[in-house]
């Protein structure tokens, strides 16, 4: 792992205790919308500021986005562009339910495609505070210690693999909302998985890391693009399951093959087993 993005993921580590922390003060509505139409918590917003704060003081860091903001924020030098979903899930504060912070790192400038990344991570909020990095092709789970009012991460799994028996599935949208060809796709493959789906996609796809399986947040009838970000969410998390041995796509290819057009552009986002992704490409090509 090159030293600049050691240090990025270091510099999510150390913030993300404080993220954390100022969930609970944080559950009313900001007034303002991001650029994606979705309402903003003032716990977004925290999140966003701490996290373009520490990550563009890295030397290496040229510029950072996020899904709460409409451009992207440049620094002095650098040759790492960072885009952050500061706090995924973030609807589910209201529920206290878990949440998470997803970080892209691309070595060319925004909007990327995936195959420009050289590391993605995920932070997620639950019983356990953990980070999930893929970088060179490996994917490592390390728990989030706060120590004396800094953080450690210490790794628990340097080689996070994909089961190779799917057992969970989690699809968003509303049934009613689904292509007919999607929901066809469901309804063969929910004969053999458990529904795992919270409202999160980062519990989510930490269901499907560790008891392998399928997350979709697929194309629906009134938004063919689907709802999450190629950028801050479709990329990221697409390259951590490619890298744990699974697959993603955006019904036709992988997902980090998808041409980027802007910074906040949607994507039908799927990935988990090699097969299961096979097989719904398989469903939305006839
Ligand atoms: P819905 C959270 O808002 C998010 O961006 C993802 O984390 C999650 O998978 C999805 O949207 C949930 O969307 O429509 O189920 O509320």
């Amino acid at each position: 792992m090159s030293e600049a993005v050691e240090r990025v993921l270091d510099v999510v580590t150390e913030t993300a205790p404080e993220i954390r922390a100022g969930l609970s003060g944080r559950r009313e509505y900001e007034t303002a919308e991001n650029p994606s139409g979705d309402q903003m918590l003032a716990a977004d917003v925290h999140a966003d500021e701490l996290l373009e704060e520490r990550l563009l003081s890295v030397d290496a860091v040229a510029e950072y986005a996020s899904e709460e903001r409409e451009g992207t924020v440049e620094s002095e030098g650098g040759h790492l562009h960072v885009a952050c979903d500061p706090l995924d899930g973030s609807s589910n504060l209201k529920s206290n339910n878990v949440m998470g912070t997803i970080v892209a790192i691309y070595d060319e400038p925004l909007p990327a495609p995936g195959e420009a990344l050289v590391g993605a991570a995920y932070v997620l909020y639950g019983p356990i505070t953990n980070m999930v990095a893929a970088v060179d092709g490996a994917v490592t789970e390390s728990v989030v210690h706060s120590e004396d009012g800094g953080a450690e991460r210490h790794v628990v799994d340097e080689d996070v693999t994909l089961p190779a028996d799917p057992v969970v599935y989690g699809f968003g949208g509303r049934v009613p909302d689904w292509p007919a060809d999607f929901e066809a796709f469901v309804r063969e493959i929910e004969q053999d998985l458990k529904l795992r789906y919270g409202g999160a996609m980062i519990g989510d796809v930490s269901q499907v890391l560790e008891y392998g399986g399928i997350f979709a947040y697929p194309a629906l009838q009134s938004a063919p693009n689907g709802k999450l970000r190629l950028q801050f969410e479709g990329n990221p998390i697409g390259y951590i399951v490619e890298c744990a041995g699974g697959r993603s796509s955006n019904g036709e290819e992988s997902l980090l093959a998808v041409e980027p057009t802007e910074l906040h552009q949607r994507v039908p986002v799927h990935v988990g087993n090699t097969g299961l992704i096979e097989r719904l490409e398989g469903a939305l090509a006839e």
